[in-house]
C-alpha cells in the first residue's frame, strides 16, 4: 500500500486539503480519467470515482480533474465515491483546446489540460523521420508555461547516423537543460534520467505518436506496463496506440505519466514567461531595439533583423518564435472573449449538454 508522500504529496496539497479534512473528505491522487469516471490512489489503493453534480456543474472544463490532480473526496455510499474538489495545482501543462470528435465547435478560451502536478516533463523527440527542433521548441514553451522542468530525450538513436550533429543542434536550443539520446528498445542512454526518478516525483513523458514513450517508460519501470507499437512504414508516423493519459507507480518511487501522442499542439498560456524561456536570445535582442514596441519588421534600430543580417540569428528560430507568439496572442484574444460570454451566460440556466470529462483524448 502507498502512503500519500509516495504518490507525491507534499506541504502545498496539505495545506489546501485542511478545510476538505474538516468535513471529512480525504485526498487522493487522479491515475486516469475517461467517460465521466476517474481512477485514484491513496492508502486505501485504487479506487473509481465519479464528480459530485455540484463540481461538475460549477467548473469549466480546465478545472475539472486530470491527470496527476489531487482531490477530495468522500467515503464510498450506495452510489460510489465522490470527488468534491479538486486542490490547486502547482504546475498544468495547458494547450489550446482542438475541437472535438463530433466537430462541435471549440469551446473559446478554454484550455485543456494535460496533466497536472507535474515535477518534470519528458519531451520526447524520435530521431527517425519524426525529429524536428521547431516541435520541440513548442513542447518547450508548453512546458516552461506549465511551471514543470523540462528534459529532452532525442530516441532512437540506434535509427541515426548522426545523433552527434543532432544532438548539438537541440542543445543549442535547449539552453542548458538536460539532453539525452537514447535507445529505449535497449535500454541506452537513460542513466542520466536517475536523478530525476527520486520517490514521489512526477514526471510526464510528451512527444508525437510512435516517439517511443511507452517503451521509455516501460523501461523505467523495468515491467511491460504499456504496449507499444510499430510505426507505420508508410507514412513514417505512429500508430496512436496509446490512447489516455495515466499515472504509473514506477517501483523505484517515481510515478510517470505516459500520454498519447498530440495530433496538434496551439500553445496556450497566461504570459509570455514561457515564450520567453524557450527563446532568451530573442528576448534578450528584442530588448536592444530602438523601439520598446518594435515589431521587428520595417523599424529603424531593430536589433532582431540585425542579428539576421549578421547571421547571428537563425531565421527559422525566428520564424518559430514569431509563430508562438501569434498562437499565444490569440489564446490571449480568445480568453478575453470566453470571460464576456461566461459573464453573459451566468444570468442563463442553460443545461444544454455538456463537455464531459474523459472526451477530452485525441483518440
Ligand atoms: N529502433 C528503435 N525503435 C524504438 C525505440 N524506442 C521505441 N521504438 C519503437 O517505436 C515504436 C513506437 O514506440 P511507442 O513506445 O509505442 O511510441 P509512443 O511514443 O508511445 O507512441 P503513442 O503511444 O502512439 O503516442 C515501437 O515499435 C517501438 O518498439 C528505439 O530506441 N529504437
Ligand atoms: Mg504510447
Ligand atoms: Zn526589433
Amino acid at each position: 500500500m502507498m502512503n500519500l508522500e509516495q504518490l507525491g504529496w507534499n506541504a502545498h496539497f496539505d495545506k489546501h486539503c485542511k478545510p476538505f479534512r474538516q468535513q471529512a473528505l480525504v485526498a487522493a491522487r487522479v491515475v486516469r480519467a475517461g467517460g465521466g469516471f476517474y481512477s485514484l490512489l491513496n492508502a486505501d489503493g485504487e479506487q473509481t470515482a465519479t464528480l459530485t453534480g455540484q463540481l461538475r456543474h460549477a467548473s469549466s472544463a480546465d478545472t475539472l480533474p486530470v491527470v496527476g490532480d489531487w482531490v477530495a473526496i468522500d467515503t464510498p455510499e450506495d452510489d460510489g465515491i465522490r470527488i468534491h474538489a479538486v486542490l490547486p495545482r502547482q504546475t498544468a501543462l495547458k494547450r489550446a483546446a482542438v475541437g472535438n470528435r463530433k466537430g462541435q465547435a471549440e469551446k473559446p478560451g478554454v484550455p485543456q489540460v494535460l496533466a497536472a502536478n507535474v515535477n518534470t516533463a519528458i519531451i520526447v523527440s524520435g530521431l527517425d523521420n519524426d525529429y524536428n527542433p521547431r516541435r520541440i521548441e513548442r513542447f518547450l514553451t508548453l512546458v516552461y508555461e506549465s511551471g514543470a522542468a523540462p528534459i529532452i530525450i532525442l530516441n532512437k538513436a540506434d535509427l541515426c547516423p548522426e545523433t552527434k550533429a543532432r544532438r548539438t543542434e537541440v542543445e543549442a536550443l535547449a539552453f542548458g537543460i538536460p539532453v539525452l539520446v537514447t535507445c529505449a528498445l535497449r535500454g541506452e542512454g537513460l542513466d542520466d534520467l536517475a536523478p530525476h526518478l527520486q520517490a514521489g516525483r512526477t514526471l510526464v513523458l510528451l512527444g508525437s505518436s510512435g516517439a517511443g514513450k511507452s517503451t521509455l517508460l516501460n523501461r523505467i519501470a523495468g515491467a511491460d506496463y504499456q504496449r507499444t507499437a510499430e510505426v507505420s512504414a508508410a507514412v513514417g508516423k505512429g500508430t496512436h496506440t496509446t490512447t489516455h493519459r495515466e499515472l504509473f507507480p514506477l517501483p523505484g518511487g517515481a510515478l510517470v505519466i505516459d500520454t498519447p501522442g498530440l495530433r496538434e499542439l496551439h500553445l496556450w498560456g497566461e504570459s509570455e514567461e514561457g515564450l520567453a524561456s524557450t527563446f532568451p536570445e530573442i528576448v534578450t535582442l528584442a530588448r536592444q531595439c530602438r523601439f520598446s514596441d518594435c515589431q521587428h519588421e520595417k523599424e529603424p534600430g531593430c536589433a532582431i533583423r540585425q542579428a539576421l543580417l549578421e547571421e547571428a540569428l537563425d531565421p527559422p528560430r525566428l520564424e518559430s518564435y514569431l509563430k508562438q507568439r501569434e498562437e499565444l496572442v490569440y489564446a490571449a484574444h480568445r480568453q478575453g472573449l470566453a470571460t464576456q460570454v461566461a459573464q453573459k451566460q451566468k444570468s442563463k440556466v442553460t443545461q444544454r449538454k455538456r463537455w464531459r470529462p474523459g472526451d477530452e483524448d485525441d483518440q
